[in-house]
């Protein structure tokens, strides 16, 4: 007797910070985990979208696409209020090469808006694909404010700059399982865990 295929799931994200929380909050979901590194030459989807539920409609289906895989994949960043939601969807392509760089940036900005501090939220949406189109979505919110100078080295991107008022911490000074408790992600990533173990 041969034990039947196991679920699969493509993880369709090429950031290794996303990677790892996400990893941690399927770890018991029955499905096998596919990651993008699994396939060769995969091309990478042009984020076109205008808002973070769009961008990761289009990751999601070109990779499924590409794939045949059942597929999730988010688009996820940083809202700052007294920078109108900059940067947003382009939180991973703002300006500076380096986080330190972008860092120096958004308190640049600021500066020049008078203020050293803004209220801002992390944002992830997550959907999830077929190939022939979309089976769900959610969207995940964790309300913060800036903090600059950057402070601590867990995390990933912003979360140095990105303090937790209930924790009274940066989500970089806090450990993952207490940063995946509170986070935009953790609570998108949860609900699809819900939703697949349902
Ligand atoms: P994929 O599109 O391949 O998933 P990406 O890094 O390009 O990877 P996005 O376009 O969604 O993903 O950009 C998300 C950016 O938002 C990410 O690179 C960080 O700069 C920021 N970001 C998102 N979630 C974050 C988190 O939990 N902590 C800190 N920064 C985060």
């Amino acid at each position: 007797m041969t034990a039947p295929d196991p679920k699969r799931l493509l993880v369709a994200t090429t950031n290794a910070g996303k990677l790892r929380e996400i990893r941690a909050i399927l770890a018991d979901l029955p499905f096998t985990i596919a990651t993008l590194a699994d396939y060769k030459a995969l091309p990478e989807p042009e984020e076109t979208g205008k808002t973070f539920a769009a961008n990761a409609r289009i990751k999601a289906l070109a990779y499924a696409g590409a794939t045949g895989e059942l597929t999730v994949a988010e688009d996820s960043g940083l809202e700052i209020d007294a920078l109108d939601g900059e940067p947003g969807v382009r939180s991973a392509r703002f300006n500076g090469e380096s986080y330190a760089e972008k860092f120096a940036t958004i308190a640049h900005m600021l500066e020049e808006r008078g203020t050293e501090s803004s209220t801002a939220r992390f944002v992830c949406a997550l959907v999830l694909t077929q190939p022939d189109g979309v089976v769900w979505e959610t969207t995940g919110v964790v309300e913060g404010r800036l903090q600059l100078p950057a402070r601590g080295q867990g995390g990933f991107g912003y979360d140095p700059i990105f303090y937790y008022p209930e924790y009274g911490r940066t989500l970089a000074d806090v450990t993952d399982a207490e940063k995946a408790a509170v986070s935009h992600r953790g609570q998108a990533f949860r609900r699809l865990r819900d939703y697949l173990a349902s």
